[in-house]
């Protein structure tokens, strides 16, 4: 376990995911206050609070969310109540990064109830375990527990165990396993262990998996290798681009893109390969540890049913950072440029995006899922012309700079400039100003117009009145 110089700076760097949140939260003994910071327009709101540990989300198709606690149960949000009654109970090795730290729905759901989990089973051996059960309503039926796959026997090492588990648009399901901090059986096709796997509903091997004709047994399974932690990935729906979050080591948290085959790297490469290395596939983007960032987690790509953000959101990637307690975008569309999103949530460790458009997270200090919304916007910006002055003559046959300044709740979108109720220019970035030619015939009134609009279609406008000379 790398602490490196945690304790020095007294912040959390260590790149050790689960037990350093667990034991700062046992020991400190103060209540994490909820606090996120959206942009403007945004609005963040609570969902349910009272989880214990959290480690993963998921949103059922009829709006419920199951939620994965460390020591075994599987907790539901009913209509923004959190059921005392757990879905499901499980016996788990919680100790450092093990336990229940998966969960995902049958694309089948609601014709076959299928629910699945990713957990650290104790017996025969300790070892990571996908199993589905079959709900009755709010809970499990009992007895309907029917092991998937059981993945390699761990070491004692209880750290790096991955544990996301999301079907594919293909109908298969992908189960994400750490290294068991042992980094060279990420390269091996000799176990599980770093790897993407990839398996069908009932556990049986795709035969077309990319390495099945390199590989015997239950190693088929494996989907792409060279990963070190990678505690969440996702799909893009209605596309099935799959992202990667691979957690790094001492430097470097990856972005890596789901591609059948892939070998990314770990431990050769932490981040890009330096120099390249054609064997490995780098990440599409990485960003390097600042003393804030620890872990990086989520992953949500915004392709709700609803649309419900600004459009300019559509396609964008959501990622957050353990420690630093912030949400990201990443936009594919735009060469994977990243932005700032939210900021100050108590150790994110999940991201989803629900059918109606709220950007839901999982916030393992706060045990408490919350989410963020953009309500219409019916606040119209607010304008003015600050030039030329209202009343004041302007010389013919001359050009005439017209000046505004605008502002809104969200955001100015574009503003008009009209002259005599004639467009003459529309500027889309402050400054906003127009040039206007002076038409030739002395002693002419005219009306100028500024119009300021948002991004909602809200306008407001200002006017004023000169007379050429
Ligand atoms: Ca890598
Ligand atoms: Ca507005
Ligand atoms: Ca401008």
């Amino acid at each position: 376990m790398k602490l490196r110089d945690s304790q020095r700076s007294g912040q959390l760097v260590s790149r050790i995911v689960l037990l350093i949140v667990t034991s700062v939260l046992a020991s400190s003994n103060v209540r994490i206050t909820y606090a996120a910071t959206v942009p403007p327009g945004f609005t963040d709101s609570p969902v349910a609070a009272g989880l214990s540990n959290p480690t993963a989300m998921a949103l059922a198709p009829d709006g419920r969310i199951f939620v994965c606690e460390q020591g075994g149960t599987l907790r539901v949000i009913k209509n923004g109540v959190l059921l005392a009654t757990p879905f499901l109970t499980v016996t788990v090795d919680s100790s450092g990064e093990r336990g229940l730290l998966g969960v995902a729905f049958d694309p089948n759901f609601i014709s076959n109830q299928l629910v699945y989990i990713y957990y650290t089973a104790t017996t025969p051996t300790v070892h990571n375990r996908i199993s589905h059960f079959t709900a009755n309503g709010d809970v499990a039926m009992t007895g309907s527990e029917t092991i998937v796959m059981d993945v390699d026997n761990l070491s004692t090492a209880t750290n790096h165990n991955g544990g996301a588990i999301h079907f594919g648009l293909d109908g298969n399901l992908y189960v994400a396993v750490g290294d068991n901090a042992n980094g060279s059986n990420s390269q091996s096709l000799s176990n599980r262990l770093g790897k993407v796997l990839r398996i069908s509903s009932n556990g049986s091997i795709p035969t077309d998996n990319p390495f099945y004709n390199q590989t015997t047994g239950a190693n088929r399974t494996i989907w792409a290798l060279g990963l070190r932690n990678p505690f969440t990935f996702t799909f893009q729906p209605g596309i099935g681009r799959m992202f990667i979050n691979d957690v790094g080591e001492n430097t470097w948290e990856e972005i890596d893109d789901g591609i059948a085959g892939s070998n990314y790297g770990w431990p050769n490469c932490e981040g890009f390969c330096n120099p390249p290395n054609a064997n490995f596939r780098d990440p599409i983007f990485a960003y390097v540890h600042d003393g804030q960032t620890c872990a990086i987690t989520g992953g949500a790509f915004y392709n709700p049913q609803t649309v419900q953000f600004p459009s300019n959101y559509v396609g964008n990637y959501f990622f957050a950072d353990l420690c630093a307690g912030w949400i990201k975008t990443l936009d594919p569309s735009m060469g994977n440029a990243v932005a700032g999103f939210a900021t100050g949530i108590s150790f994110p460790v999940d991201l989803k995006v629900s059918n109606d458009g709220f950007l839901y997270y999982l916030a393992r200090g706060s045990g408490s899922v919350s989410r963020i919304g953009f309500p219409t916007d019916s606040t119209p910006p607010t304008v003015s012309i600050s030039s030329p002055a209202g009343g004041s003559t302007v010389a013919r046959k001359t050009n005439v700079t017209i000046a505004a300044s605008a502002d809104d709740n969200v955001g100015v979108a574009r503003v008009e400039f009209l002259v005599n109720g004639n467009l003459q220019c529309t500027d889309v970035s402050a400054p906003y100003s127009c040039n206007w030619r002076v038409p030739s015939p002395p002693n002419k009134t005219y009306q100028i117009q500024a119009r300021a609009f948002d991004q909602a279609g809200n306008s407001a406008t200002a006017a004023i009145q000169v007379t050429s000379r």
